[in-house]
């Protein structure tokens, strides 16, 4: 019985070796290795995928038509950003769902961060904060949504996951808001971080954090302007991390960001 497989084995590796050799002697270009790659590990003749070949019940069949959907069509992967954190807060990168979508300056997205209830709760908590009407049309910038600054015990959630993430202690955290933009309402272009000739008190913010508490569809996005631009969709229970000035307190002007004009009724979590 050993011998026997053993045997089996062998003719089965030759004729894995040869189809592996015949397929990237047709490939000619890096493009064509790295698809065929793909398409080896998509049939399961990469790694532990390749005694899965030589089994042909049933079973193993339906083993492999599933691990053919697993590679995505080339084009529609994302690569992996690796972020260039410098002299900047450090966070928790191995935090779930964590994903760089800027490199340097660092910016970093977290699908999920809240739950759809926490994001309903949230938005239903306002009476228990303080409202200010946000407005403000600086020279540098328009602001026209409505904040409710919120007390730190009607917001436990987003201070236990700011910390997780960012690792400051809770007494560091500026107020968390609550801000509403309503229809027409936007954010025009700003910086979070006070520039250095203006700064007088020494203090400046290390890291934005905001939470879209709803979905806004077709608009009403955060927008880096100088990132391609960037725009971060306003997707219910997204976090959005970057960060406005180093440790040193120097403000970083590639950070100028928006919110755009809403269509829709957005609602954001923030500190
Ligand atoms: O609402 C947004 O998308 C951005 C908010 C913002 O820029 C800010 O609060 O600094």
């Amino acid at each position: 019985m050993l011998k026997a497989q053993k045997k089996h084995h062998a003719q089965l590796l030759n004729g894995v070796t040869l189809m592996a050799i015949v397929f990237m002697s047709l490939c000619s270009t890096t493009d064509g290795l790295l698809r065929s790659c793909l398409v080896m590990q998509a049939k399961g003749f990469g790694g532990g995928g390749g005694g899965a070949v030589a089994n042909h019940d049933n079973g193993q069949k339906q083993k492999l038509e599933k691990k053919k959907t697993i590679a995505p069509p080339l084009g529609t992967r994302t690569p992996a950003i690796t972020p260039v954190m410098g002299n900047r807060l450090p966070i928790d990168l191995q935090y779930p769902n964590l994903r760089c979508i800027s490199a340097d300056p660092p910016v970093f997205e977290v699908p999920n961060f809240f739950t759809n209830e926490e994001c309903d709760r949230y938005i239903d908590s306002i009476s228990k904060g303080v409202e200010i009407q946000s407005q403000t049309y600086s020279a540098e910038s328009t602001r026209t949504s409505t904040t409710w600054y919120m007390p730190y015990v009607a917001v436990p959630e987003l201070l236990y996951k700011a910390k997780k993430l960012s690792r400051v202690p809770i007494e560091q955290f500026e107020e968390p808001q609550i801000v509403r933009y309503e229809i027409g309402q936007q954010f025009s272009w700003h910086y979070d971080a006070i520039p250095a000739s203006k700064n007088n008190n020494g203090g400046n913010r290390l890291a934005t954090l905001i939470v879209y508490l709803n979905t806004v569809n077709g608009s009403g996005a955060t927008v880096f302007k100088t990132l391609g631009p960037l725009q971060v969709k306003a997707e219910k229970g997204k976090a959005l991390l970057f960060f406005p000035c180093t440790l040193d307190g120097k403000s970083d002007d590639a950070t100028m960001h928006a919110g755009q004009v809403c269509m829709d009724t957005k609602w954001i979590a923030q500190m």
